[in-house]
């Protein structure tokens, strides 16, 4: 594996490059071009400087997170084969650039969804939870009130306020796409692209949904093995892989985390790393890496990406905001650099322990 940090560019992201390049074992950030919008073409030219950028502080594009979808791909809309060519020119500048890993989500209207993005926690940091009490009590448009209200003055991303002011035409984009149209749809998108990915060898992860079941009445497919499985199978392709994301996956406690990366052998292109403490099956919170702190084996996790001989990407995923820190919630330095340290030590000793 290669331990990353994700980093949302300059002017974007309160952690210095300098900050990250000190953590040890960081090799490179998972970036993006943050100041487009899906559908957009990402220039060669663009990719190039970011890379460069990038460089000159010591580090590398280890992969990007995320080239977003526009919804026309999703929802199947007449502009659809227009946007998957755009989303093809981005690959390509991508490959061209020699970037290889592309993260992606295929989630209608709503990217990840928490109902609190600073919960306090008994040690006095503060965390990002969900209970879907509170999502059933509020209606699309208060969500994203109560999202973008309380993230430090940041833009969350998934959350950008040009999307949100339509979220009711979002919503009616969605009428009729229930989740065998969505599955659909997602395999016409990743036959399209693979051509693009064999050609630059560009490993596509998609990002499980989050939480990994139906949110305000929208299909949600991500959400378990049976399903990834089924993706994969639509699309055979070495290339057409997954984010294995513990945080998202796991939300669901009926998904066995180690088992299912044990079935993906080859299939895995970008791991996020994160632990949840729960409180009942749909009510948790995002706690510290360590298992002790949280519900998950993270031993139990590493070892199996160890076992498949996980080679690409990780990031330690959402930190506590601790020590103070003024940050986007859950992307702080400092907590993110601990999950990293404790990850890094985790594989130290497995890799040991198999020799
Ligand atoms: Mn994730």
């Amino acid at each position: 594996m290669k331990m990353t940090l994700r980093w949302y560019g300059e002017g974007h992201d309160s952690v210095t490059l300098q900050q990250i390049r000190q953590i040890p074992g960081v090799k490179g950030v998972i970036t993006t071009l943050y100041d487009t919008a899906p559908g957009d073409v990402w220039t060669r030219e663009r990719v190039h400087a970011m890379r460069t950028h990038v460089e000159e502080a010591g580090l590398e594009v280890t992969g990007i997170e995320s080239v977003n979808v526009h919804d026309a791909i999703k929802a199947a809309l007449p502009e659809r084969d227009q946007m998957i060519e755009n989303y093809i020119k981005s690959l390509e500048s991508l490959g061209q650039e020699g970037i290889r890993m592309v993260c992606y989500n295929f989630m209608p209207v709503f990217d990840w969804t928490r109902t609190d993005l600073a919960k306090p926690r008994w040690d006095g940091s503060t965390v990002l939870a969900y209970d879907q009490a509170t999502v059933d009590a509020m209606n699309p448009e208060d969500m994203f009130n109560s999202i973008s209200d309380s993230t430090n003055g940041f833009v969350m991303p998934g959350w950008e306020p040009e999307r949100m002011e339509h979220v009711k035409a979002m919503f009616e984009l969605y009428r009729g796409v229930d989740e065998e149209a969505l599955f659909n749809n997602l395999t016409y998108f990743q036959k399209a692209i693979m051509p693009v990915c064999d050609k630059y060898d560009i490993n596509m992860a998609i990002h499980p949904d989050d939480p990994a079941w139906s949110v305000f009445g929208l299909p949600r497919i991500i959400i378990n093995e049976a399903n990834i499985h089924r993706m994969m199978k639509a699309c055979d392709n070495p290339h057409n892989g997954l984010t294995i994301c513990t945080g998202s996956l796991g939300t669901n406690r009926k998904n066995n985390l180690p088992e299912i990366i044990r079935g993906l052998k080859g299939r895995i292109h970008f791991a996020h790393v994160r632990n949840l403490q729960f409180f009942s099956d749909t009510k948790f919170e995002e706690a510290a890496h360590l298992s002790a702190d949280g519900t998950f084996d993270m031993y139990e996790i590493m070892k199996a990406l160890y076992d498949i001989g996980f080679e690409g990407p990780i990031r330690p995923d959402h930190g506590r905001t601790i020590w103070g820190e003024k940050c986007m919630p859950g992307y702080g330095l400092y907590d993110r650099a601990l999950g990293a340290a404790y990850l890094n030590g985790l594989w130290e000793a497995i890799g040991k322990n198999n020799k």
